[in-house]
């Protein structure tokens, strides 16, 4: 399926894979650009030194293009900016934050810019600064989210700009890609999907617990403090909203939280580790591989759409 992002990146199918912390390393994100998808590295919070060896790695894995996601909360992010360019990185994403200050080095390196954006304003403000296309993500995502719902936010955003616009949150199958199609987007970008790949190295147990979820077992903990993430619900929600609630002060909060997605992901903690998932999570059963995945979801989508 020839789309304007397909061209744009030089992609088979346009499928991105979310740049998820701790979860989209560079056998994730080579297994989806190998499958004809964008794979994506997520920096997440991770320094720049590390996020150099996941691309070095990535590179080894596969010669189609890939991308890295720059989280513009990560006190590296200066260094991780700049180790793109070193790198020569084809795309990048970017989440959490505006990354206006990066977009004069990484355009005049030819990088590919694509940030995620919650909202109309700054989507606008984001074809000025001259991006390249825009994902717009809505509230049903997992981890760290806007207020909009993706059946809201994309069609308003396709209306005021001429970019490409994606389309993230509540995706995971072909009749979501063929809705999203519908609201006008040229892609669409998948997270929760993609943790529960075969070739996704997440702890066994956050896998099971995504299997296992159902529609309404996600809940989001931060609003109090703007920092809203969503993520299932267990022991670690319920001490959170709890004292979210009685007015908890954000450093007692934050402590709650602190090393909690990596003991999630990598230590399999599904008591008091943060697992992050889209509301979607309900939906999805199985663990495929990438391309299967990929395979199933343009074959269903296809069939809709004609
Ligand atoms: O960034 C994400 N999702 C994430 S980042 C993350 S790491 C993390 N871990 C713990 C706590 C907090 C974060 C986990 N999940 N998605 C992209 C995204 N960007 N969603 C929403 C936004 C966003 C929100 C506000 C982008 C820009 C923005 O305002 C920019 C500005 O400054 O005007």
């Amino acid at each position: 399926m020839k789309t304007k992002i397909t061209e744009l990146l030089g992609i088979e199918y346009p499928i991105i894979q979310g740049g998820m912390a701790w979860v989209a390393d560079y056998h994730l994100a080579a297994a989806v650009s190998e499958a004809g998808g964008l794979g994506i590295i997520g920096a997440g919070g991770a320094p720049a030194s590390f996020v150099r060896e996941q691309i070095q790695k990535a590179k080894e894995l596969t010669k189609k293009p890939f991308g890295v996601n720059v989280m513009l909360m990560n006190p590296e992010a200066d260094e991780i900016a700049r180790v793109i360019v070193e790198e020569g990185v084809p795309i990048v994403t970017t989440g959490a934050g505006n990354p206006g200050k990066y977009l004069a080095s990484w355009k005049e390196a030819g990088i590919k810019v694509i940030p995620v954006v919650a909202s109309v304003a700054l989507a606008r403000m984001m074809e000025r600064a001259g991006v390249d296309a825009v994902i717009a993500e809505g509230t049903e995502s997992g981890g760290h989210i806007g207020a909009a719902t993706t059946m809201t936010l994309v069609p308003q955003v396709v209306d005021v700009v001429k970019i490409p616009v994606i389309a993230a949150g509540g995706i995971a199958d072909g009749r979501g890609f063929a809705a999203a199609m519908m609201l006008g987007a040229e892609a669409v970008q998948m997270g929760t999907r993609f943790v529960v790949a075969k070739e996704s190295t997440v702890h066994e147990n956050y896998k099971k617990k995504i299997l296992a979820a159902k529609d309404i077992d996600s809940e989001v903990t931060g609003t109090s403090h703007g920092h809203p993430v969503r993520q299932l619900r267990n022991n670690m929600t319920r001490e959170y909203l709890k004292l979210e609630k009685a007015g908890a002060p954000f450093e007692e909060l934050e402590h709650l939280t602190l090393g909690a997605l990596r003991k999630a992901v990598v230590e399999g903690d599904t008591v008091n580790g943060t697992l992050m998932a889209g509301q979607i999570a309900g939906m999805i059963k199985e663990e495929m591989t990438c391309a299967e995945m990929i395979q199933e979801i343009m074959k269903q989508a296809e069939s809709l759409l004609k």
